[in-house]
């Protein structure tokens, strides 16, 4: 049993008026996301992780240190969350528990900005931006290359890519317009209200 790519939950060119291009899915869905999954499936072949459930795989493999197997795993599961974390009419300001939330423990929307910022534009390198459930507390976290907050035993709500493949092509260099975009335009506050719900 393989491990498949999720599809993409709108068309790829559903973000083009919110400043993601249909290229950009081209190449960061259909082939940076498309890799991490098959390497994951060739890596795992013929061996007891193939038949774990991909949260599984990626807990494991952090723990025994196989970073191959886990890099691709954490990157395969970490596009399938961040798809679903932009919407064709996202953006603006949270919503529901999620905003009740960012108010009790992130002093607000204002301040939640300003940190979440900060995290995804100084992230050194390759990574991720994170709103996190950690202990019952909501934390703005960033993490570098595949690293998740699944393997430090947080509740992921919302994230960010800020590899430079995310942005590159519709930001080239300027990542922190991709950050304020991701804010303004595509950011998905009910897909983070389902995952506290959830949690
Ligand atoms: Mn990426």
């Amino acid at each position: 049993m393989a491990f498949e790519q999720a599809p993409l939950p709108y068309d790829p060119g559903a973000l083009e008026p919110s400043g993601m291009s249909a290229e950009t899915f081209s190449y960061h869905y259909g082939k940076h996301h498309k890799a991490y999954v098959d390497n994951l499936n060739k890596l795992v072949a013929d061996t007891e992780l193939a038949d774990k459930s991909i949260e599984e795989v990626i807990q494991t493999s952090f723990k025994e240190g196989k970073t191959g197997i886990f890099n691709n795993a954490a990157q395969a599961w970490n596009h399938s969350f961040f798809w679903n974390c932009l919407n064709p009419s996202g953006g603006g300001a949270p919503t529901g528990a999620v905003a009740e939330k960012i108010n009790s423990d992130l002093g607000g929307y204002d301040k939640f900005k300003e940190e979440f910022k900060t995290a995804a534009a100084t992230q050194f390198g390759s990574g991720w931006a994170w709103l996190v459930l950690d202990n019952g507390t909501l934390k703005v976290t960033k993490t570098p290359n595949a690293e998740n907050p699944l393997v430090h035993g947080q509740v992921p709500l919302l994230t960010l890519d800020v590899w430079e493949h995310a942005y590159y092509l519709d930001f080239q260099n300027k990542r922190p317009d991709f950050i304020q975009n991701y804010l303004d335009q595509l950011v998905n506050w009910d897909y983070a209200n389902q995952n506290l719900a959830a949690a």
